[in-house]
């Protein structure tokens, strides 16, 4: 059973024409994509916004139609994956590196369906390194004030070359451990010159849907 499909054709279900629709990032996002796709073709009528490059070109190819991040006032439907979500309905995202795009959406969306499988629920956000974009001109002076807060910050690299963000910025993965209080963590990091954003999610979501690998789907 693929617990991350169902957790994604269970949100769409929300969507109803005439809306602006906020499109997640990553492997679960994607089968919310492919269902928006299904659905325009029976006939649904919206608008969407992606998160990424990688999204935007995904639901071109299904004919979703979609309005630049600039053009947008309001979105009314996010829905997006995460890397961890904790009891309070904090998240860490950003493994997928969108995480700015994925923020600035998600902190204007009237609803922000947050989609995994059960894999990503936690006690406690920490188990997945934190992602922190930064721009790439003082990168070793912002990954020092990063190290300040002592969490051995490492520079995400792809194919031997750091990793670059659709933003042109380099992607900081640090490792906090546990971490006791997110809404303070993210404040500090967020106060660092250098640092565009993080990957904690502090109670943004509207709602999350976990699929479960024996077929069930939960939402809270
Ligand atoms: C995006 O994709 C990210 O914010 C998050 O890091 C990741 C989740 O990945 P997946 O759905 O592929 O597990 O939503």
């Amino acid at each position: 059973m693929n617990s991350k499909k169902l957790a994604a054709e269970k949100a769409v279900e929300f969507i109803e024409d005439g809306m602006t629709v906020g499109l997640g990032t990553g492997s679960t996002a994607y089968w919310a994509i492919q269902k928006i796709g299904e659905r325009i073709k029976e006939g649904l009528s919206i608008q969407a916004a992606a998160s990424s490059v990688g999204s935007e070109d995904l639901a071109k190819q299904l004919g979703i139609p979609l309005i630049p991040l600039a053009n947008l006032d309001l979105i009314d439907i996010t829905i997006d994956g995460a890397d961890e979500v904790d009891n309070n309905l904090n998240l860490i995202k950003g493994g997928g590196g969108a995480l700015l795009r994925e923020k600035i959406i998600a902190s204007n969306s009237k609803k922000f369906i947050v989609i995994i499988d059960e894999s990503k629920q936690v006690d406690q956000l920490g188990r997945f390194r934190l992602s922190v974009e930064i721009v790439p001109f003082a990168s070793n002076l912002t990954i020092n004030k990063l190290r300040e807060l002592e969490c051995d910050p490492q520079v995400r690299s792809l194919n031997n070359k750091p990793y670059i963000t659709d933003n042109g910025n380099l992607i900081i993965d640090c490792d906090f451990g546990k971490i006791p209080n997110p809404e303070a963590l993210n404040g500090q990091i967020n106060l660092i010159p250098g640092v565009v954003e993080n990957g904690l999610f502090i109670q943004m979501a509207s709602l999350v849907v976990v699929g479960f690998n024996d077929g069930a789907v939960k939402a809270y």
